[in-house]
């Protein structure tokens, strides 16, 4: 018989009527068994997926607590980084962390070690906003950049509040080498501070997204127009992150129909995701990171075919992510739908997360009121399941 795992400690922040789903039985569900993702063997099929937390300092440099946070968090298979953006032009949220100075650079060292001193593995989503950004928010107060002007609805987060978005301007195709070295650069700071790759963010509204879909790019340049033009500068900017750390350590997220950001939607989904995915699985990428459904919210919102989308990746290294729980969780892999499962928001409230769905114990609540913003409260307070908060 299997041994029996150590007794557990009583919950302390519980109600009694909580506390009782927790078996002393440890799955031994695949999803918590080891597994290889590009060049690197992981402990397991659980990733963090990025969490914007708004805690870095006006000159992007992460929080001093990120690097407690994170390694709090240690335990994931692998962890990734919230957005962090490539260059000021791409900062699109107040107090959102970089990857372009040295300082930044330095900031995130300190992350990297103290993740790697608990024996996790980490990898920095690179993050350009686009039109998803407000003047007050841009070197110099500009617009911010984005394939077509065209105003997004809704509201940008900036250090004064909420300020409805503004009209973009269109990027001239004289620029796109340069924003591509920008993708380059932040992969190189990223690679100097430690990380052990980059997921490029592709995904929920912002720059790449933005040229992606036919709904917010109507360019009639190289950038434009047919599904090759739209997605020339998301595999440009994949390329530039794959000659900093080699295609076994860049991945890419992609969330096929989601609204968010006023995304709007593309004409034909399968057909453009489908050739997204045909030319990262030909380059060898580590990983595509999917987002199904709306971000966030319903996961049947429109109707695609994930499976299709990864037969066309062909390749190892799926990984999913937008509701999930336990049991979703591992069915998903059980069933051989996806090689790893990436929960976001229960991560915050749960450091030990991988520990409590091994455990089948209960999760704790978020506190909505400290997501973003703010210091400590909610950031590096959670306690894990024997009630104690994990130093760095
Ligand atoms: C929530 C708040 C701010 C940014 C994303 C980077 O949706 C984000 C984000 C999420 O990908």
């Amino acid at each position: 018989p299997a041994p029996r795992p150590a007794a557990v400690p009583p919950l302390r922040i519980f109600s009694s009527e909580d506390t009782d789903p927790m078996t002393d039985q440890i799955s031994d569900a695949r999803l918590f068994l080891p597994v290889t993702l590009g060049s690197l063997t992981l402990a397991n099929r659980i990733a963090m997926a990025p969490l914007t937390r708004s805690r870095a300092g006006a000159d992007g440099v992460p929080s001093p607590l990120a690097a407690t946070y994170y390694a709090q968090r240690a335990a994931a298979g692998l962890l990734i980084t919230e957005a962090t953006n490539i260059s000021a032009e791409g900062r699109g949220y107040a107090w959102t962390p970089g990857i372009f100075t040295p300082e930044q650079v330095a900031g995130w060292k300190a992350v990297t070690q103290a993740v790697h001193a608990r024996g996790g593995r980490i990898f920095m989503q690179l993050w350009h906003t686009g039109r998803i950004s407000h003047p007050s928010l841009q070197p110099g107060g500009v617009p911010p950049v984005a394939p077509s002007a065209i105003r997004p609805e809704g509201q940008a987060f900036t250090e004064a509040g909420f300020a409805p978005f503004e009209t973009p301007r269109a990027l001239s195709a004289d620029e796109m080498p340069r924003l591509i070295e920008d993708y380059r650069r932040a992969a190189e700071n990223a690679k100097a501070a430690g990380l052990d790759g980059v997921e490029v963010h592709g995904a929920n509204g912002y720059l790449l997204e933005q040229f992606l879909r036919d709904a917010t790019n109507t360019r009639t340049d190289d950038w434009g127009g047919s599904i090759e033009n739209r997605a020339r500068l998301l595999l440009a900017a994949t390329d530039a992150a794959i000659s900093v750390f080699g295609a076994d350590r860049v991945g890419v997220r992609l969330s096929p129909v989601t609204p968010a950001n006023d995304a709007g939607q593309d004409s034909d989904p399968a057909a453009l995701y489908g050739y997204v995915a045909t030319e990262l699985g030909r380059r060898g990428i580590a990983f595509i990171h999917v987002i199904e459904g709306a971000t966030g919210g319903p996961r049947d919102n429109q109707p695609f075919d994930y499976a299709a989308l990864r037969k066309a990746f062909g390749r190892h290294g799926w990984i999913v992510n937008n509701g999930y729980d336990r049991a979703a969780a591992i069915a998903a892999i059980d069933e051989g739908r996806a090689d790893m499962v990436a929960f976001g928001r229960p991560f915050i409230s749960n450091p030990d997360l991988v520990d409590r769905l091994r455990r089948n114990a209960p999760l704790a609540p978020l506190d909505r009121d400290t997501l973003y913003g703010g210091g400590a409260k909610g950031y590096v307070d959670y306690p894990t399941l024997d009630g104690r908060v994990a130093a760095a």
